[in-house]
């Protein structure tokens, strides 16, 4: 295994750098913009790569289709937070709307834009660049000064694996995760609709038609939302489901089995192309994005960009938790130690 930095271009008189991974002729990469993974390719004949997430040429593009988030790092809170207020220890907090009236993946100045230090460490179960940044108190409105740590690990057995750790000088809120986008076929320019998904999961949070979450679960059963057994994208995204309807497609929570353990929760699959995404993490919930809008004429790596040109499998706590309830919990204290591990194994040379 072995890995070489490039430059990821400049952007607003800002180097970024980007960080390659290669092993058994994959190759991964990832950029401290954002502590986010760019590419993942997988070799097809003589030479010839196919990634298989969403990313970008360089950092000017990345800044200018930011709010797609590709393969990004989303803090300090992932998801919507209801009218971009909370309430904690009895004070009330008022973020900025940048998607209005909600507060959206950390603001404006989220963790996908920022530019993260990293230190790469090679050992015999692979390399691992480990990003850090100091989110202070004064951006965005959140309380308290995080020292947050995300380090992604690309293992022997082809498997991604990222691990974050946090701490607070000051009570506040931290709900971390990945804003990755999988397309197997290998080209942005063909949809998702023939991807097969799997998710372990008895129950999902509706959602407003502003994409926030209505408060309660529903159960998955007899519905569309029942991915227990492999679904067809295609399937999903066309249902006359209301709740699908209103979104495009998928843009829900779903209420993960057995929260906690590190085990399977999910299969993302092309059959037709043997290749399969299985994914794990300890957190409670994944919200699961079909890329339904393009907001503007947007080309990536060269390709006029369509909806459902990816599938975002983000682990997290359930969005807006802080707001309702029964939703799990996203408060981090000075004297606690924050930690989750989200995992992607790919498998591609096995039968489908
Ligand atoms: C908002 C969210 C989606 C996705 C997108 C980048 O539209 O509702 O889940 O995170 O932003």
């Amino acid at each position: 295994m072995k890995y070489w930095v490039k430059s990821f271009g400049s952007f607003k008189d800002e180097e970024y750098s980007e960080i390659y991974i290669e092993h058994e002729d994959v190759i991964i990469s990832f950029s401290d913009l954002g502590a986010r993974i760019n590419r993942w390719l997988i070799p097809v004949n003589n030479n010839t790569y196919e990634s298989i997430i969403l990313g970008h040429e360089n950092a000017e593009e990345a800044f200018k289709a930011k709010g797609y988030c590709y393969g990004a790092t989303i803090g300090r809170v992932a998801g919507r937070i209801g009218n971009a207020e909370f309430i904690l220890e009895g004070e009330r907090y008022q973020l900025e709307e940048n998607q209005s009236p909600h507060h959206l993946h950390g603001g404006e100045e989220g963790y996908d834009i920022v530019k993260w230090d990293y230190q790469v460490v090679e050992s015999p179960s692979g390399v691992s660049i480990t990003f850090s940044y100091l989110d202070s108190s004064s951006k965005n409105g959140y309380p308290g000064n995080i020292m947050a740590q995300v380090r992604h690990t690309y293992t022997q057995d082809h498997e991604w694996l990222i691990e974050y750790k946090a701490t607070t000088d000051q009570t506040t809120i931290f709900n971390p995760t990945n804003h990755v986008y999988f397309n197997l076929n290998g080209d942005n320019s063909a949809s998702i609709n023939n991807h097969y998904l799997s998710l372990n999961a008895d129950y999902y949070a509706p959602v407003s038609s502003d994409g926030l979450p209505l408060g309660n679960l529903s159960e998955v059963k007899d519905t569309c939302f029942d991915l227990n057994k492999p679904q067809l994208l295609e399937k999903v995204i066309k249902a006359e489901d209301l709740q699908i309807k209103t979104q495009a497609g998928l843009d829900h929570p779903f209420l993960l089995k057995d929260p906690g353990s590190f085990g399977s929760v999910g299969v993302l699959s092309l059959p037709e192309k043997n290749r399969k995404i299985i994914f794990f993490t300890d957190q409670p919930s994944l919200v699961v994005y079909t890329h339904n809008f393009v907001e503007e004429a947007t080309d990536i790596w060269g390709h006029p960009l369509k909806p459902y040109a990816g599938i975002a499998l983000e682990a997290q706590e359930l969005p807006d938790a802080i707001n309702q309830e029964q939703f799990g919990n996203v408060i981090l204290r000075a004297d606690e130690r924050y930690s989750a591990r989200t995992s992607y194994q790919l498998d591609f040379l096995s039968g489908s």
